[in-house]
Formats: structure tokens, sequence, C-alpha cells
């Protein structure tokens, strides 16, 4: 009763807003900040009861809505093990949400607390962390109202301004009590980052420079700390870094921009960093979990994206390289699988598939890619946009530490792989070390920004938002890439790709906006223009 006591008192301080209903969905609870206080206060009890269910294994809790406007907020939970919340939880987060007043709020909470079988007794431990945006300080005063009610048995441990990925980080680290995993802090990451990143190019140093456009977000703070520990092997050059510049954040530059618009940041290419030719440039988006690269062509001075794909292409083939290399016989051998989405340019499926790399294709949401990467050895997933990373199974793990070498470079392959799997985060994908994995693959092929690129050629593709006035109509199948819904649509765009050459198109709902999304792609830049069109006619 001293706990409802409590948390009434506090629930009162931040009433939820009437008229308007929250859904915890791809990117947990987004959207304008102004609106998110009692959402802040009421995820901060879902994320207690679930570390008391899980008898007191730490829970993270990240303020932050990554690429939106700056006026945009978000919060979403992370699980112990780094990844996502159990996506069996989401619907209780989005219950307490929107739970219209300070009584039924009560009565849900204690439902959940029986029906999922919590002691409150257990002990608690949360870490939590925020971007930089402005409206972050008053959400995460509304964050600790709530876990204040729970009094001295709730630990919470305040990251502060920090990247996503480096408080999933905190969070998988905080829970391995082996210490195998690093240390739980900002600093553990950056020196497990480095070293790793010194063992595989620290003979190879110094790299060429590189230009990172951090969005005007946070990533401008990692990255100033993780150049501190990379000494003189790759000079950085930060740009777009400032942070407390009103309405700066994620506007004309990042990954989110670069992507959609398919060209350099204003702000890149008025300074004219990349001109000098072979010259790299990479965007984060507004909490560094994404990334994308560039440069300029050495003739044409046209644009060239390095996306989420030809990251994923190259570094597949890479490690499959290197498993070679280290000559790992019979039944041990490790082999690597690449998991994409619809989204993936159909070019980067065709190269991989090809070369007898295998492709699987899940939903939309990092979620769906991490857990498909997790049946591989080493399972690289990318989403176009730049969200992935690259798993190492445990069976993986176990095989390289006791794999016995047959000769030095047999040895050599084995220590990179190793060091590879301290260098990349293996809780969820992350900007900086998915930048340092890009540097440490280009150093040891002795590749360029072209020789990257050499491998295939983009088709012409074209993503549009379609807003309709009912989303929810559009079911899709078959990793998104059908329609059952509305009945007879499909055929349509069926129809629509089979008129031109190598068509592809495919209607699914955002799961993170209001409105649906028509992708198409299609040999050339005239086809896809008409493919896209018809489709979206079609679906409005
Ligand atoms: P939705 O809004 O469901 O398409 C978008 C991105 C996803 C993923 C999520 C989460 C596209 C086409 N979709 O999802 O890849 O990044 O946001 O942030 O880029
Ligand atoms: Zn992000």
């Amino acid at each position: 009763a001293v706990l409802l006591n409590a948390i009434a008192d506090g629930a009162n301080e931040y009433p939820k807003p009437e008229q308007v209903t929250y859904t915890y969905g791809t990117a947990g609870f987004r959207t304008l900040a102004i609106k998110l206080p009692s959402v802040l206060f009421r995820v901060a009890l879902l994320a207690v009861l679930r570390s008391k269910r899980l008898e007191g294994a730490t829970i993270g809790v990240m303020v932050t809505a990554s690429h939106n406007p700056e006026p945009d907020n978000g919060v979403k939970l992370v699980d112990p093990s780094g990844e996502m919340l159990d996506p069996n939880w989401e619907h209780h987060a989005t219950a307490l949400a929107n739970c219209p007043t300070t009584e039924s709020l009560i009565s849900t909470f204690t439902t959940l607390v029986s029906h999922l079988r919590v002691d409150l007794h257990q002990p608690a431990s949360i870490v939590y962390a925020r971007d930089t945006r402005p409206s972050g300080p008053d959400l995460i005063h509304a964050l600790e109202a709530g876990f204040k009610a729970f009094g001295a048995s709730v630990k919470v441990v305040d990251v502060g301004v920090t990247t996503t990925p480096v408080l999933h980080h905190v969070v998988k680290a905080t829970n391995d009590k082996s210490g195998a995993y690093g240390k739980p802090t900002v600093e553990g990451y950056m020196e497990k980052m480095s070293s790793a990143f010194k063992t595989l190019v620290g003979n190879k140093g110094p790299l060429a420079p590189l230009y990172v456009d951090c969005a005007n977000g946070v990533g401008a703070n990692a990255l100033t700390e993780l150049t501190k520990y990379l000494g003189d092997i790759i000079t950085i050059h930060p740009i777009n870094t400032a942070t407390s510049t009103p309405g700066a954040l994620n506007s004309q530059c990042g990954a989110d921009f670069v992507k959609t618009r398919q060209a350099l940041p204003p702000s890149v290419q008025s300074a004219g960093y990349l001109s000098k030719p072979g010259t790299r440039g990479c965007s984060y988006d507004g909490d560094a979990d994404r990334i994308v690269y560039y440069y300029l062509h050495e003739n044409k001075g046209t644009f060239r994206l390095l996306d989420g794909d030809k990251v994923a292409v190259m570094v597949a083939m890479f490690f499959g390289d290197l498993i070679a290399k280290a000559k790992l016989e019979g039944d041990s051998k490790v082999k690597v699988g690449v998991v994409q989405t619809a989204y993936a340019n159909g070019s980067s499926t065709k190269y991989l598939t090809s070369r007898n790399i295998p492709v699987t294709c899940v939903s939309t949401g990092v979620k769906h890619l991490h857990h498909a990467a997790q049946r591989y050895d080493i399972g690289v997933y990318f989403e176009a946009n730049g969200h992935g990373t690259v798993l190492f199974s445990p069976r993986a793990l176990q095989t390289l530490q006791e794999a016995k070498p047959t000769s030095p470079d047999s040895a050599n392959a084995i220590k990179h792989l190793l060091a590879f799997s301290d260098l990349i985060n293996q809780a969820v994908g992350d900007a900086l070390s998915d930048m340092l994995l890009v540097e440490a693959v280009l150093a040891h092929r002795g590749w360029g920004a072209s020789d990257w690129d050499a491998g295939y050629e983009d088709l012409p593709n074209r993503l549009v938002k379609v807003e309709v006035p009912d989303r929810s109509i559009f079911v899709a199948t078959d990793a998104e890439r059908k329609l059952v819904h509305p009945a007879g649509l499909q055929e349509e765009i069926e129809k629509a790709m089979a008129k031109v050459e190598m068509g592809r198109s495919f209607v699914r709902p955002s799961g993170t906006e209001d409105c649906v999304r028509v992708y198409a792609e299609a040999k050339s830049q005239v086809d896809v223009e008409t493919l896209a069109k018809i489709v979206v006619d079609l679906v409005e």
C-alpha cells in the first residue's frame, strides 16, 4: 500500500494528456517531447517490474528519438542481454502508457504485478541515459520520479548524455558477471573498441583521414571520447558537432538525410571536405546507432553512397576470406551468413547469393535482424539505412579460441577474427564501432572507397512515404515483401513490376510513422520512377 500510494503521488505529478494514444513500437515510444512526461514516469514502473521479474538483472532505459526532428523525443527499454525489450512485454508498456487516470494506472500496475508473477521484494537495477535533445532533462526527471516511488530497493545508475549503443553496452557488460564483455562504463567501451582496433590495424597506420558528420547529435561527444583512445592510427575530422545549437540536430545532415536524399549534407558539400579524390566521409544519425559512408566519384565528382548493404557485403566477403585463411577444418568450420530486409538493394542480394553466401530476408526492425543473425556462426546484419552489426555465436567464439593454427598465416587470421569480435558491438549496431569495422576491413584489403564500391552497382531505387487515412488496412506477409490486404492490391503491384526490366516493388505500413512506405527498384532510373508512381497511385 505504501508503494501504491507513492506511485499514485508521482503519477499525479505527470498526468496523461487526453486524446493521445501511445504505442510501444519498433523504436519504443516516440512522439513530440511535450507529450511524453507521463510516458517516462510509467516506463520507469515497467523497467522496475522487469528487473524484479528477472531477479534484479539490470535493465536499460534510453531516452532518444534518433533521427527524428529536435522537438521529438522517445524512450525504449533494453533487456539484460543488451538487446531490445522482449516483444512480449511491449504491450505491457503500451497498456501502462495509455491508462487515462492515476486510478486506472494503479489498477493496471497491480494486475501486471500478479499476471507477470513479479515478486516486489526482489531487488531492481536500472541504468539510463539520454541523447542531447533539449527536452531530455525534463523527461529524465519524470523517469526518476517513477524510480523514486519504489524507494531504496531500486538501484539506479545515470549514465548521462550518451549514445544508444553505449547504453546497450553498459547494460550487457553490467549483467555479464564474468567481466569478459568488458567494463560497464563509457570508458570501458572505448577502451575495448580501441584496443581491438589497434590489434587489427596498429601496424597499418596511419590510415587516410576520415570526415565524420555527427548530425549535431550525441555521436559528436562519443567520437571525441573515442579519438582520445585511438592515438594517431587514424585522423578523424568530426563535423556537424553543434550539439547545443537550437534546431541543429539532424537538420540538413546525418545518416537519414544522406540516405534519403542520396546527397552530401550541404555543410560537407560547401566546405569541400571530400573534394580530394578518394576522401571518405560518413554520417551518423542523432543517437549514433546508424552509419552510412560516401565519397565523390574520382572523374565525375558525383555523389556515391556506401550504405548498409555495401557495408554488409564488404564485411561478409571479408570474413569469408579470413575464415578460409584461418583454416578451421571439418565440423568446427565457421560459416558466415547475411540478414537483410526487403529494402536491401537487389544487386547486393544477388552479389551475395551468387558467391554462395547465405542470405535471410526478415521484416523491418533491428530486433528481427538481430534474432535471425543469431542463427549463423558469424551473422552479418544491416538495414540499407545503416543500422546493423555482426554477431559471433558462442560456438564460433569457442571454435576460434580453441583453434590450433597450422601456419603463421592461420594464426594471424584467427587472432584477427577474435579482435573483430571485440571491436564489433555484440548488443546492437553502433555507428562508432561499425565505422572502425569498415576502416579495419578497408585497411586489411588495402582498399580505398572506390575499390569498396566496385563490387556491385546499386539498382536505381525509390522510397516514397504515402499518407493514408488508415494504414492498418495494409497487411504484409513474407518478410513484408507481399500484401495480403487490401484484397487484390498485391496482384496489381505484380502487374506493374512485370512491366519494367528487373522491377521489384513492395508496400508496407511503417512501424514508426503514420504512413505507408512504397519501395521500388528497376534496371533504369526512368523505369523506377514509372514503377514507383504506379504503385503509389494504387496505394492512394
Ligand atoms: P519503419 O518506419 O517501420 O519503416 C524505420 C526504418 C527501419 C528502422 C526503423 C526503426 C526504413 C524503410 N525503415 O522503420 O529500417 O530503422 O525505422 O528506427 O528505413
Ligand atoms: Zn538511431
